[in-house]
């Protein structure tokens, strides 16, 4: 048996709308639930933004308030990590909103680059405030890694002491703009790692699975969900974040990676336990 598996669920990001996919969550409570759903399945990682009723993204902490407190309240203990991307032109503050009480991990996004036909603004100066406000709240960062150039912001705030362990790395392949998702470009990315650190990729659209599948092979851990992809297969769109769920563990299972808990993936990752769960 190979080492255990953490699954990511990014159950609703800030792009995608129920026009591309009809089970795109937008309220705290949808969100909660297709969270508790993903969880259900296998998911030890939900990866959380937020939306207003109408489905224009949020980084308002009530949202994140209603979302953290509807998924403890339907009794799961999945791992809660609060996005501090939100979305293309939001200011910093904006995007730190989203960092409420009961949140464990926040995304540490590590560069500018073209997001499609935007720009998503990441200068150094103010990942180096993300990343400060991620420590001072004894969060776990993970580090959203789209490009090679990245890994380099990475060995630069930890050579400032900007960063330190526990961190985790994501691997966000795929984005129009960003490094294009395939084995070769993974590879490098892996061979550049400034140190041995817990590592996970997300693959964009159709190269989710692939890239999950590849993942598991090298060790990895992997994302899935509605935030990166629509899809379970090729026109078939996945009837929720459950489904992208279940095919993961599929796929964990068929490489013999067993699937990490929550509390494995705790461990993992060196976050404290919950406040809730006894020693
Ligand atoms: N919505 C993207 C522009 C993150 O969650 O930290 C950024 C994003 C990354 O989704
Ligand atoms: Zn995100």
């Amino acid at each position: 048996m190979g080492e255990k598996a953490i699954v990511t669920c990014a159950v609703v990001g800030a792009e995608v709308t129920r026009e591309g996919n009809p089970a795109v969550p937008y309220t705290p409570a949808e969100i909660a639930r297709a969270a508790v759903e993903a969880w259900r399945e296998g998911a030890a990682v939900v990866h959380l933004h937020a939306r207003f009723e109408d489905g224009r993204p949020s980084q308002e902490g009530r949202h994140f308030r209603e979302i953290v407190d509807c998924i403890r309240g339907a009794g799961s203990d999945v791992v809660l990590q609060c996005s501090t991307g939100g979305a293309v032109g939001m200011t910093v503050d904006e995007r730190l909103g989203s960092l409420v009480a009961g949140a464990e991990m926040a995304t540490l996004n590590l560069g500018t680059m073209n997001f499609g036909d935007e720009v998503f603004l990441n200068s150094r100066p103010d990942i180096v405030r993300i990343a400060r406000r991620i420590r001072e709240r004894g969060l776990v960062p993970e580090c959203e890694v789209y490009d090679a150039g990245m890994l380099e912001t990475l060995r630069w705030l930890l050579a400032r002491g900007e960063l330190v362990r526990p961190y985790h790395v994501q691997f966000v392949l795929g984005v129009p703009g960003g490094m294009g998702a395939g084995e070769r470009n993974l590879r490098f990315l892996l061979e550049g790692m400034p140190e041995a650190v817990h590592w996970s990729v997300a693959g964009i659209g159709r190269h989710e699975f692939p890239m999950a599948e590849l993942a598991l092979s090298l060790g990895g851990h992997v994302r899935v969900g509605l935030e990166d992809n629509l899809y379970l297969s090729r026109g078939v769109l996945a009837k929720g974040n459950h489904e992208l769920v279940a095919e993961a563990a599929r796929l964990a299972g068929r490489a013999g990676r067993p699937l990490a808990s929550p509390d494995e993936a705790r461990r993992i990752l060196g976050l404290s336990p919950p406040p809730s769960s006894s020693p």
